[in-house]
Order: structure tokens, then C-alpha cells, then sequence
């Protein structure tokens, strides 16, 4: 069958995506519960490579230790038989009342206490079942008032902690990076770290920046009404592109989580491109769910759609970047005679005085046709099958 998820394409859900009940603000559960164990054969049935988890998606936040144990233990079993790997690991810092004025940075020194105790537990718990990549999303890191708190003592409360985590990842001597997730709001009013470009302008200001990236999810950078793309370049540019959350999301809208590629296909088809071209090797992971329509019949057409939709789009960055009319195209776009490239080398003042004598046709810079509609109606049509 072709678009089948093989290991290779690290095609990744979270135990809280497909096992979403379909909770909602306004709305009770339309989905029973199901177990983790259940969720890995599920995955396994749709053909993913892997499953990602909070620590409270796997183990209850009042499990004793004794339940702990059991609960590890039939979830491996669940690995082993259906060779499932857990890539990343998370902490639920959101859930519980006590997070309610966030977690690393709540006011209360107990809470910001709790929560590192939270975290460490939950980082053992992650490296323990495989994972190398841990991700942190604030959803509770924020306000509703900035009248409770100053936004530069909850970035140096933000700061403390993960220079902390980190210490202690190098004092176990774990093979773990961190991804920090933005997203601007939702749970809180406003939430710290909101976007890419101020996660990235964080992590330049820590003990370990090179133990730190990002998790970009598109429906969060969707939120702020932002281009996905763009931000997943500046990541990849900077070298931190470490994990990334995959599903789709109208601009501006609540926080939707839809199947990949659902909602804003073009996007999606930019984004797939992008990873594909620059060789990202990471996973795919879907941070989705399905609607609150379905049951969990129609929960495997969404997973099973996810990754479809991914290999679809691959298949057309593909098919663009080998059609002669396109590469055409951007190559009279790209049109280059090297007359500038002493610009790009390093700078001397013998290129400044070239510069200044060099006198340009500017009505002829301002009247030259650039193509675009034409590229862009091919890749429509690359798009819509029609090419
Ligand atoms: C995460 C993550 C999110 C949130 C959300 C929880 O770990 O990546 O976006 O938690 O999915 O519902
Ligand atoms: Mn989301
Ligand atoms: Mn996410
Ligand atoms: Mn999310």
C-alpha cells in the first residue's frame, strides 16, 4: 500500500492524542478511557513508530509506588510486543489545582519547589522507558492579571529551573536534551515563552544553552497568527530544532488540534518541504486528536490520516522539487552572475569603495517581473493533483 508509515519516517503520538475522550470546555467526555497498554497496540495496529507521554498520562498523580511498578512494567511489556519506542517524555505541570498559577514560575516557592520534584520524578520515569528528548510546555506558565506578578521575575524563576533540570541531567549522567514549547496562551490568559523567536532569545540566556532547543507546534504558532514555517526555520537555523509537534489549526481560533495537514494543506505541504529538504531527523510527532465526534474507530482513521497526509505532502515536495517548469522558474528567480558575492565575504573597505562607485538601474531593479503568480499556481496544481 502506498503512504504506509515505515520506523524510518519516526512517525510519533502522544498517549494523550489518541487517547483523548473528547473533553472540551463546555462538554463532557464522549470517548471511554482507555489504558496505556491499550494506546501502544492501538499505535502499533495504525503503524506508528513511536509513543510519547506525561508522566500522568502513564502513571496516576496519586499512583503509590507499588502501582507505579505495575503500571511500568505492563507498559514495557506493551513496548516489547509491539516494538514501540518512547522518544520524548513530558511533565503534566497543568492539571492539578495546584499548578493553577503556574509551575516554575507561580509565586509560591512551594509550588515551584513541587514542580521540580515533579519534573525529576518524571524525567527518571522517561529515561527509564527511552526517551532522549524532554519536552517542557508551560501551559500554566502566565497570567490573567500582570498584576500578580512581574514578567522579568517569572523569566529568572523560568531560568533557575531549567538550569536546574539540567544540572541534574548531567549529574545522572542521562543522554537527555530539552524542548522547550511555546504557545501564547490557552489554559492561561497570556502565557511566558509564547512564540519560537522568544523560546529561542530565552535559551541563549542559559547555564547549558546547548542542552536546549524547541518544540514548535504548528496549531500554537497558528494561534499567534504566525507563519509555522518561518519559526521552524529559525529553529532549524539556530540549531534547535530538537522535536516538533505536528497538527493543524486555523489562525486564531481555540487551541483545535487538528489532524495534520486538515485544515491548511498548503501550510502543511510548506512545512513537510522544509523538514524534508533540510533533512530534519527527528520525529514526527502528532500532537492531535480527533473530534469529539468520533469513536475509536474513526480515532484510527485520524492517526492513520496524520501520517498519510505527511507522506502525501512529502510525495508532492517531491514532485515540486524535480518539475522542470518550477525549477525553471526559480532559477531565472534566483539568477545570480556573481558581480556581488564580494558582498558575502568577509568584510574590507576595498568592498565598500566597489559598492559606492557601482551605480544601479533602479527603475530597471523595480520594473523587473518576478513570477510568482505563475510558481505559485503550479504549485496549486502539484497540490490539488491536477499536475
Ligand atoms: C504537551 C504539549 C502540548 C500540551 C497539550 C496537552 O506536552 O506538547 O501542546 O502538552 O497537548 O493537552
Ligand atoms: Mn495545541
Ligand atoms: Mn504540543
Ligand atoms: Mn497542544
Amino acid at each position: 500500500m502506498a503512504y504506509e508509515p515505515k520506523p524510518e519516517h519516526k512517525f510519533t503520538f502522544g498517549l494523550w492524542t489518541v487517547g483523548n475522550v473528547g473533553r472540551d470546555p463546555f462538554g463532557n467526555p464522549t470517548r471511554d478511557v482507555i489504558s496505556p497498554v491499550e494506546i501502544v497496540h492501538m499505535l502499533a495496529e495504525v503503524g506508528a513508530w513511536g509513543v510519547n507521554f506525561h508522566d500522568n498520562d502513564l502513571v496516576p498523580i496519586d499512583a503509590t509506588p507499588a502501582e507505579r511498578d505495575q503500571i511500568v512494567r505492563d507498559f514495557k511489556q506493551a513496548l516489547d510486543e509491539t516494538g514501540l519506542v518512547v522518544p520524548m517524555a513530558t511533565t503534566n505541570l497543568f492539571t492539578d489545582p495546584a499548578f493553577k498559577d503556574g509551575a516554575f514560575t507561580s509565586n509560591d516557592p512551594n509550588v515551584r519547589a513541587y514542580a521540580l520534584q515533579k519534573t525529576i520524578n518524571a524525567i527518571d520515569l522517561g529515561v527509564e522507558l527511552g526517551a532522549t528528548t524532554y519536552v517542557f510546555w508551560g501551559g500554566r506558565e502566565g497570567t490573567e492579571t500582570d498584576s500578580s506578578k512581574s514578567p522579568l521575575d517569572s523569566t529568572k524563576r523560568f531560568r533557575d529551573a531549567i538550569n536546574f533540570l539540567c544540572e541534574y541531567v548531567q549529574d545522572q549522567g542521562y543522554d537527555l536534551k530539552f524542548a522547550l514549547e511555546p504557545k501564547p496562551n490557552e489554559p492561561r490568559s497570556n502565557i511566558y515563552l509564547p512564540t519560537v523567536g522568544e523560546a529561542l532569545g530565552f535559551i541563549a540566556t542559559l547555564d547549558h544553552p546547548e542542552m536546549v532547543g524547541v518544540n514548535p507546534e504548528v496549531a500554537h504558532e497558528h494561534m499567534s497568527g504566525l507563519n509555522f514555517v518561518h519559526g521552524v526555520a529559525a529553529a532549524w537555523d539556530a540549531g534547535k530544532l530538537f522535536h516538533i509537534d505536528l497538527n493543524d489549526q486555523l489562525y486564531g481560533r481555540y487551541d483545535q488540534d487538528f489532524r495534520f495537514g486538515s485544515v491548511m494543506p498548503k501550510q502543511a505541504f510548506y512545512l513537510v518541504k522544509f523538514l524534508e529538504d533540510v533533512g530534519y531527523d527527528g520525529s514526527r510527532h502528532y500532537d492531535a486528536h480527533a473530534y469529539r465526534s468520533s469513536n475509536y474507530e474513526d480515532v484510527k482513521y485520524f492517526a492513520k490520516g496524520c501520517m498519510r497526509t505527511y507522506l502525501i505532502l512529502k510525495e508532492k515536495a517531491a514532485q515540486f522539487n524535480a518539475d522542470p517548469e518550477i525549477q525553471e522558474l526559480l532559477a531565472e528567480i534566483n539568477a545570480d552572475d556573481g558581480t556581488f558575492s564580494y558582498l558575502s565575504e568577509v568584510y574590507n573597505k576595498e568592498a565598500v569603495g566597489k559598492l559606492r562607485s557601482t551605480e544601479f538601474d533602479r527603475q530597471a531593479l523595480g520594473a523587473r517581473n518576478l513570477p510568482y503568480e505563475r510558481l505559485d499556481q503550479l504549485t496549486i496544481e502539484i497540490l490539488l493533483g491536477a499536475r
